[in-house]
């Protein structure tokens, strides 16, 4: 993957720094994107490979576009996209739920990933090339209990990904998305704002992915030759049978 360039989103930790790390060490270029400078450096350190960091929020219009627009010359062609960031804010219903996490979440979920896409491609269309991989979610497929506008962000990233497959199919441009089960990350922390006790409650009762498992899993995405598109995985723990089903330890 040596002259491949791939920009990541949310690529400071979880998912996201999982699938920098898996293609770091396939030789690729990487742009990491994230809100955590210090994470980010961090990485930049440890790779044995190029890297160009890149630290806006993806939910900032204008510092979306400018983050792509100001990019360096030898950073502007991106041959992948990994739209990753994103997160859950709060698990309530409905009627109890705080509307700032609803901004948050649509936000970053929804419109991060449109703008930063909106932002990459041009030079995609151009070029008549390019991969571009949204981070669903079960979540995304099913509706479940308290998730009310977290799976309404994963919905949307699903009909924007198709609507994207859709439009850039003149121009041999692949889109797909993967939407995992349970992963093991800072994911739950994020959800109740940092109630270790209740976020270890998500997983403990069972072999929940890793974000290893995902990343893999991109790769594979990533891996296939040029006529292939993987436009969806679905990606559980074999402990998860959907959003909602889990064959829980005793
Ligand atoms: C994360 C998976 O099931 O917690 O998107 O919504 S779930």
């Amino acid at each position: 993957m040596k002259d491949t360039t791939i920009l990541i989103t949310g690529a400071s930790s979880g998912i996201g720094k999982a699938t920098a790390e898996l293609f770091a060490k396939e030789g690729a270029r990487l742009i990491l994107c994230g809100r955590r400078q210090e994470r980010l450096d961090q990485l930049k350190e440890v790779f044995n490979t190029e890297v160009h960091l890149l630290n806006f929020d993806v939910s900032d219009r204008s510092a979306v576009f400018t983050a792509i627009e100001t990019l360096p010359t030898e950073w502007k062609k991106i041959d992948i996209l990994i739209n990753n960031a994103g997160n859950a804010h709060g698990l309530d219903p409905v009627q109890n739920a705080n509307l700032d996490d609803w901004d948050a979440m649509i936000d970053g979920n929804v419109k991060g990933v449109m703008y930063v896409t909106k932002a990459i491609i041009p030079q995609m269309v151009k070029r008549k090339a390019g991969q571009i991989i949204n981070l669903g979610s079960i979540a995304g497929l099913e509706v479940y209990p308290n998730g009310n506008v977290y799976c309404a962000s994963k919905f949307a990233v699903d009909a924007f990904t198709q609507g994207l497959r859709i439009d850039l199919n003149p121009f041999g441009i692949r889109v797909g998305a993967i939407h995992p089960g349970l992963v093991e990350t800072e994911f739950s922390m994020v959800r109740f704002k940092g109630d270790e006790a209740r976020s270890k409650s998500v997983y403990a009762p069972i072999d929940a992915l890793q974000a290893e498992d995902v990343a893999n899993a991109i790769g594979y995405m990533v891996s296939v030759p040029p006529h292939v598109t993987i436009a969806d995985i679905t990606l559980l723990p074999t402990d998860q049978a959907n959003a909602t089903v889990l064959n829980r330890k005793p």
